[in-house]
């Protein structure tokens, strides 16, 4: 056995491992594909104004395939992500979710919550959930399908709605993350059974070529009041 600490008792202990193998090579020094993946991500926005153009079928496979590749809890994946093209679907989710906002924009939300969404400019209106091609509803299991325990389900589906943002933006398209509150009409709409919880709606597609974003959204703190480094003290230069 090679690398490792080996299990107290033997390997007979040991559940099967493979060769860590078909490791991902950036054929850069990692400074320099760190700083090509951010130039990429700093370009992400959240998006309210969609165009229609078609977006495949395979491409939402694969940004899905993506985001599944998520660290979760014991592995046990707890997510389900419900895609819908179904133009008639959209509009009964469009429908239920304006219900819903109009309620909270006129009475649910308190007087900061409106205040801190002012800059942003949102209302009940949720056009973008009929205009994007796919809504993509993500769904937190809280028990796996047979039954069985998951273990950090917030945290795994978060992660997971991380990387599908990421591969969306990494293919040109543009998302958003809507959290229409409170959620439970998805799994009525969407007919999900009761261990599946919602969790976020991505609606995703190309931007509007006329699309404008807030400009407080594009404000991001700088990161030395995001990062804390802890190195070790310089070497003495005598
Ligand atoms: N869900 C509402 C309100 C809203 C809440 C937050 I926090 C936002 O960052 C944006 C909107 C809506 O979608 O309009």
């Amino acid at each position: 056995m090679s690398g490792g600490s080996p299990a107290p008792d033997g390997d007979a202990q040991r559940p099967p491992h493979v060769p860590f193998v078909d490791r991902h090579d950036p054929g850069l020094p990692p400074e320099e594909a760190a700083r090509r993946f951010y130039e990429v991500m700093r370009r992400r926005r959240t998006v309210r104004a969609f165009s229609e153009r078609p977006v495949s079928r395979a491409t939402i496979e694969q940004i899905v395939r993506a985001a599944s590749t998520a660290p979760s809890g014991a592995n046990k994946q707890p997510w389900r992500f419900v895609c819908v093209s179904d133009p008639a679907l959209k509009r009964r989710i469009r429908l239920a979710a304006e219900e819903e906002e109009r309620a909270f924009y006129a009475e649910r939300a308190n007087a900061e919550w409106l205040a801190d969404l002012g800059p942003l400019g949102t209302d009940a209106d949720k056009a973008f959930l009929e205009v994007a091609p796919w809504l993509v509803v993500v769904f937190k299991l809280m028990r796996r399908d047979d039954g069985g325990q998951v273990y950090y389900p917030a945290e795994s589906v978060g992660l997971a709605c991380g990387l599908l943002l990421a591969a969306a933006h990494h293919a040109g398209l543009a998302t958003l993350t809507h959290t229409p509150s409170p959620m439970a009409f998805l799994s009525r709409v969407l007919g999900r059974p009761a261990h599946e919880r919602p969790f976020l709606l991505v609606p995703i597609g190309y931007a509007a070529d006329d699309c404008e974003v807030p400009a407080a959204a594009l404000l991001r703190k700088p990161l030395d009041e995001i990062m804390v480094v802890h190195e070790p003290p310089p070497a003495d230069a005598d």
